[in-house]
């Protein structure tokens, strides 16, 4: 079997971190062969193509064939994974609506691009910010593909959240479990620890014993600097995250094709499950069954952790409105 994956903005950091895991097999594993197409603005296609040309010398037994273009005909010719990570940053002087304007001019275009040139069951991870809101529009301007089959990427931020819990509670990160991110992939996502386990523990019992106060900590300590984790590295790597950015969208697609065995994140497609109302595309607690996100449903919620849903869900509704307000939704 060979898969056809289409990263965009394959010559940027991310992409540069994705191409050679994916080519190796760190995606779909050892016997899974790959067809890559490597989708550019003019811009980029010098920095895609020289990728291209180490994909070769990296002499990959998975990898079947590397295309470099800057059409999204081309790019989403048969695509059964869609990684769309090639996004517009924010400008000095640019305002959110700018922001937000310049990113429906990529992912309306790529969407309806996906819907006439991709294969029937294609699979799309948003990456690029403002994911939520840009896989919302990718969606909107996909006729005939489900709405179930775009959604945008919060695993980095679930993993964040893990690997801040293993740290302060001096266990492997592997024992941490159910850590789900609910709404936007932004400072006001909502990092869940109300269900989470540590060995099986309830990881709320073991923090009450290391940090004292857990309520607050989580308050004034662990949001902060889960939802913040990126600012924190800028600040000390000077450049934005790249590798663990890739490694969590691996994770993401890897879980949505092979399944999973616990709850993960990813920003689905709202049913208007936990009142989040229909048509956004949040972030749940979700798994992955036979090939599909199934949001985790029934888990009691607190007034406490209703409000922080509430916040962050309240600024994707502000996403979509403004994008509605300029026609380009
Ligand atoms: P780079 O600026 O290094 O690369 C972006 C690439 O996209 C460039 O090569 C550019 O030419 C290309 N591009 C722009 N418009 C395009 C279009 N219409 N079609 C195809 N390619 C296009 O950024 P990088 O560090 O790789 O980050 C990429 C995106 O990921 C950014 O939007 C960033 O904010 C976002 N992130 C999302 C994360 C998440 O968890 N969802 C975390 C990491 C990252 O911040």
């Amino acid at each position: 079997m060979t898969t056809t994956i289409t990263i965009t903005g394959a010559g940027g950091q991310i992409g540069y971190a994705l191409l050679f895991r994916i080519a190796a097999g760190d995606l779909l594993g050892p016997d899974e062969k790959v067809r890559l197409r490597l989708l550019e603005i003019p811009q980029g296609l010098g920095a895609a193509e020289g990728a291209a040309l180490e994909l070769q010398d990296g002499a990959f037994g998975l990898l079947e064939h590397v295309e470099v273009t800057d059409d999204p005909a081309v790019g989403f010719d048969g695509c059964d994974l869609a990684l769309l990570v090639g996004a517009r940053p924010r400008g000095p002087g640019m305002e959110r609506g700018d922001l937000l304007a310049a990113n429906a001019g990529i992912f309306g275009p790529q969407g309806a691009a996906i819907a006439a040139n991709a294969s029937p069951d294609v699979r799309v991870t948003v990456v690029g910010n403002p994911a939520n809101t840009n896989a919302l529009i990718a969606s909107a301007s996909a006729d005939g593909v489900p709405a179930e089959r775009f959604t945008a990427l919060t695993r980095l931020d679930e993993n964040r959240a893990r690997a801040q819990l293993a740290q302060t509670l001096a266990a492997p990160v592997d024992t941490i479990r159910r850590v789900p991110i609910w709404g936007n992939h932004s400072a006001t996502q909502f990092p869940d620890v109300s269900h989470a386990t540590v060995a099986g523990r309830p990881v709320t019992e073991a923090l009450d014993a290391i940090v004292g106060d857990v309520p607050s900590w989580l308050t004034d300590t662990y949001i902060p600097r889960v939802a913040k984790r990126g600012a924190e590295i800028i600040a000390v790597r000077g450049s934005s995250s790249v590798a663990s950015a890739a490694n969590a969208t691996l994770d993401h697609v890897r879980d949505w094709v092979h399944g999973t065995d616990d709850w993960t994140s990813a920003g689905v497609m709202s049913h208007g499950e936990y009142g989040v109302p229909a048509g956004l595309i949040s972030s749940f607690p979700v798994l992955s069954v036979d090939g599909e996100w199934q949001i985790v449903e029934g888990l009691e919620v607190s007034d406490w952790a209703r409000a922080r849903i509430d916040a962050s869900v309240a600024e994707l509704i502000e996403e979509r409105d403004a994008v509605r307000s300029l026609g380009l939704l």
